[in-house]
């Protein structure tokens, strides 16, 4: 029967022709749907007598067979052509930076004291630590500060609404004094340590919050004098900043805590219409920039604290880490300080990775 094979020839033809997906479904209900033509030569086998029917009834079936064998092949064809022009089209280029992941970086604040506690380390420091919320005793008292001492006063200085169990007064600690008066009579004397933390003060403006970070230091020992304390804070202060043409100017103060009391100022120099510390503050063009307060520690404090001052002797300093951090790393607005927006460490250039190391210069990159 020609007619028959002039029918798969034609189906099979357009078939192969066939080149997307919708087009080969029409042509699957063309031929095999309800209506199509193969479907409708299977329902002339109805009328046939069963002589006929069977011989072209394996004929029609076997059209069937083919032409739905064809459609299914070429649907896969299709299909097979279609994700071998996505994969060619839609290039992965690994040589790309990958897309930058949110990170967070390294506060300003404690990088410095990771520094501060790295260098102190190399010269015999150890790091220690108190509790935030302190006694009118440690805080004041064993420091030399009257009753009347101003900065024992309401405004100054944060209180807790009730006193503890012994009746003392508690209070946010205002330095980190009390951290070293605790140190001393616990371990007594030889001792050096440093004590950085947060600290208090009912202050708030431009230039002062209320929490702000200090780090204090404390060396007692046989025959201390004010010769050691220079040394030390130069050697501290060439190693921070990175320089060795760091000059100190020391000048007559007062601390209740420390007799005699030196203000420690830090010669600068303009480069570029920019302060830069180093080089001696009196040459011209040059000046002092205050830096930190010291003094020997008084004999009283010492006394408080329970070591023997006919025997030992020794020197305290304190100074803002927040402050330091800002003559560093050049960051001029102490209040973007507590803001917590990472961004701003990042315009810094403080990195989840820094580590602070002498080798590769204090505050490099790891
Ligand atoms: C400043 C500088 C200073 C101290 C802190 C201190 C601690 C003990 C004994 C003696 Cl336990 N002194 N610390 C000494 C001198 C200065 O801070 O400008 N403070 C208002």
């Amino acid at each position: 029967m020609t007619d028959l094979a002039n029918m798969r020839d034609t189906a099979l033809a357009r078939i192969d022709d066939t080149g997307d997906a919708a087009a080969l479904e029409a042509l699957r209900v063309e031929f095999l749907g309800k209506q199509g033509s193969i479907s409708g030569l299977m329902k002339t086998l109805g009328k046939m007598t069963p002589e006929e029917r069977q011989t072209e009834a394996p004929k029609i079936q076997s059209l069937r067979g083919d032409v739905a064998d064809a459609i299914a092949a070429k649907k896969e064809q299709l299909e097979e052509a279609e994700l071998e022009a996505r994969l060619a089209s839609e290039v992965l280029d690994l040589t790309l930076p990958a897309p930058a992941t949110p990170k967070g970086s390294v506060h300003p604040v404690s990088q410095v004291m990771d520094e501060l506690a790295e260098i102190f380390a190399d010269l015999g420091f150890t790091v220690a630590t108190g509790p935030e919320i302190e006694d009118d005793w440690h805080n004041f008292t064993a420091l030399n500060m009257a009753e009347t001492h101003p900065a024992r006063a309401m405004h100054d200085t944060f209180y807790f609404p009730d006193v503890d169990t012994d009746g003392r007064r508690m209070l946010l600690r205002t330095h980190t004094s009390p951290v070293q008066i605790r140190s001393m009579a616990e371990q007594g004397a030889p001792i050096r340590i440093i004590a950085p933390g947060r600290v208090y003060r009912s202050d708030s403006d431009a230039t002062h919050t209320p929490m702000f970070h200090q780090v204090e230091g404390l060396v007692i020992d046989k025959g201390i004098h004010l010769g050691h304390l220079k040394w030390t804070l130069e050697t501290f202060l060439k190693a921070f900043f990175e320089r060795d043409d760091i000059v100190l100017r020391l000048r007559p103060s007062y601390f209740p805590f420390t007799e005699p009391s030196v203000e420690v100022d830090v010669g600068w120099q303009d480069v570029n219409g920019r302060r830069v510390l180093g080089g001696d503050g009196d040459a011209p063009g040059h000046g002092w920039m205050e830096l930190l307060g010291s003094g020997m520690v008084n004999r009283r404090v010492l006394e408080f604290a329970g070591v023997d001052p006919d025997v030992y002797s020794g020197f305290a300093w304190g100074l803002g880490v927040d402050r330091l951090a800002m003559l560093k790393y050049g960051m001029d607005d102490l209040r973007a300080f507590f803001d917590g927006d990472y961004r701003w460490a990042e315009h810094y250039g403080f990195s989840p990775f820094d580590q602070p190391t002498l080798s590769a210069g204090v505050g490099a990159r790891a």
